[in-house]
């Protein structure tokens, strides 16, 4: 990653010339997009200015470890914001329902690595080829001689292991190992990080994960495959964790699948299907996501269909990638 020198000085300007800064990040928050937050905030807080993160949902159980967790609000603290800053977005709407604190008027830097960023800020630093927020980040206070700490240095550690699924993703770059690298020298545990963030499950969390898998499907090449979580598997199991990465890793596992998939009945009156996509890198599953109008990166993606029933929306996205994989060797 790049940053010019007029960025830097924009994103420096930015940051002088405000009191007061909102942080917030997507819906459904994960390790990048709390990592990247809460070693923002600290930044923030060191330079002697004021800084909230505000999210639209909890995070959940398996984050809770992340040093300054306990301090992300999902109501603002002030009524007015002089700035804010945007994480791990690819769109302004990720936010939720936090966009209804943000003024019309509100400077906005906009940091992210998703290819279909909207450049929605002020100023925009964004980079798809980058693994994660936290990747980025980890470049930017150097380049804007921030300095960081062990609590910063978990944090952005954290995202990195999210967003690269534990280093094994085609987003894992050299670059990559080399800010990891650098991370390591705060002495943190890897094997703390990652016994919170993955080998964390109840024992109903795995009892679900194994009944998902039961259901495992692939179509006639053995290129796609998927399972799905009814209503009834997330009543029964209520899971407090978001399991999405544990099934799709098991699934990845399979040999000679390009694509794999998780349909999930979300809860509520209406009948909508959440459908996470991961894709070993000859599929772009972002085109996918956004063809249906969700979106992610060109290995993982997501994306909510409305008022469809489970059978429905397998069809039509399995069909989809059928179509593409047809023409790909
Ligand atoms: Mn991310």
């Amino acid at each position: 990653m790049k940053i010019s020198r007029l960025e830097k000085n924009k994103i420096k300007d930015f940051l002088r010339k405000h009191r007061n800064f909102l942080i917030s990040a997507h819906t459904s928050p994960e390790g990048d997009s709390l990592g990247a937050q809460l070693a923002f905030a600290r930044a923030i807080r060191a330079i002697g200015k004021n800084c909230d993160i505000v999210n639209s949902d909890r995070h959940l159980r398996e984050y809770a470890f992340l040093p300054g967790v306990k301090d992300i609000r999902t109501r603002p603290r002030i009524k007015k914001y002089d700035a804010a800053i945007i994480l791990d977005c690819s769109d302004i709407s990720r936010i939720g329902n936090v966009v209804n604190l943000l003024d019309k008027n509100i400077p906005i830097l906009n940091i992210d690595h998703h290819i279909s960023n909207t450049y929605f800020g002020d100023i925009n630093l964004v980079d798809a080829k980058v693994s994660s927020a936290c990747e980025m980040l980890f470049l930017m206070f150097k380049e804007l001689n921030i300095k960081l700490d062990r609590f910063m240095a978990i944090c952005l550690y954290a995202g990195i292991v999210t967003d690269t699924g534990s280093f094994r993703y085609t987003n894992t770059r050299a670059s990559t190992h080399f800010v990891v690298s650098q991370l390591l020298k705060w002495r943190i545990s890897a094997p703390m990080i990652f016994r919170n963030i993955y080998e964390n499950l109840n024992f109903s969390d795995l009892k679900l994960i194994n009944s998902a898998l039961s259901n495992l499907r692939k179509d006639a090449t053995g290129r796609i495959a998927w399972v799905n979580i009814t209503r009834n598997l997330i009543n029964k199991y209520k899971p407090q964790i978001d399991l999405t990465d544990n099934i799709l890793n098991s699934i990845r596992s399979l040999k000679g699948t390009e694509v794999c998939i998780l349909f999930r009945e979300k809860s509520g009156t209406e009948k909508n299907i959440r459908v996470n996509l991961r894709s070993r890198g000859k599929v772009d599953v972002n085109e996918i996501a956004q063809h249906f109008g969700g979106g992610g990166h060109a290995t993982a993606s997501g994306v909510t269909l409305r008022n469809i029933s489970l059978d429905e929306a397998e069809k039509r996205i399995i069909n989809f990638i059928r179509k593409k994989l047809s023409k790909i060797k």
